[in-house]
């Protein structure tokens, strides 16, 4: 039986790719390098430093940590910076009730983001009520694909991961999941979730909750 739903953040909650797209693109073209839509989609569920590495080896530039740290900051001023603008719009659609539904069935509720806004982000979208634990890239060590990130929002709800289920929409956040040993729902599709066990795109259309949550219970 799922006693417990732990949900990463972009992408799945809301969308916040655009914002990080618009800060990255600013200072790759202050500094003339070359940053577009499909390295961007690259970039989903990483880290901020692990994503200017990415940006880097795209233009073929090495730096030095500092410069490195220099830049990654600047990115993130900015995109606090557009953040301010996120309303109800960046929402993902049906979100909102399809936790308030998981919450009315007694299902604990959990965030496990990569992103070190996160915090800030639910509480701009008025969401952090919904959640129960909330566990960011500020309280882990090791990013996703490691399970850690969602172990941790496991264990401070109180329960086994067998009885979890992950809502993710990176391939490294399904793979944290089923290292994790919990259930897998990716949200996408299966071209672009390869490793997810089973992909939803609308959270009322394609999910039955009655199923959802027998995921994993013995056969009679
Ligand atoms: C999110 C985004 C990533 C971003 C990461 C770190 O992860 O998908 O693109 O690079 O957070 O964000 P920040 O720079 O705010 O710490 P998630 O796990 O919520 O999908
Ligand atoms: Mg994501």
């Amino acid at each position: 039986t799922i006693r417990a739903a732990l949900f990463d953040l972009d992408g799945v909650v809301c969308f916040t790719d655009h914002y990080h797209y618009l800060a990255w693109k600013e200072m790759a073209d202050a500094q003339g390098w070359d940053f577009n839509e499909t390295i961007n989609h690259q970039l989903r569920g990483i880290p901020r430093e692990a994503s200017l590495e990415v940006i880097l080896n795209h233009n073929g530039v090495t730096l030095d940590p500092q410069k490195k740290q220099e830049l990654a900051h600047l990115k993130n001023e900015r995109y606090k910076e557009l953040l301010q603008q996120i309303d109800s719009d960046a929402l993902y659609p049906g979100i909102v009730e399809f936790i308030t539904a998981l919450r009315e069935r007694g299902v604990k509720i959990a965030l496990g983001s990569s992103s070190k806004n996160a915090g800030a982000i639910l509480d701009k979208l008025s969401l952090t009520v919904l959640f129960d634990a909330v566990v960011t890239g500020n309280d882990i060590e090791k990013p996703k694909p490691d399970p850690e990130i969602f172990l941790k929002g496991a264990e401070l709800l109180g329960i086994h991961p067998f009885n979890c289920v992950v809502f993710e929409d990176a391939e490294s956040g399904v793979e944290a999941g089923l290292q994790g040993g919990m259930k897998v729902v990716g949200v996408g599709t299966p071209a672009t979730l390869p490793n997810a066990p089973t992909v939803v795109r609308d959270y009322q259309k394609d999910i039955d909750l009655d199923t959802l949550l027998q995921i994993g219970k013995p056969a009679r």
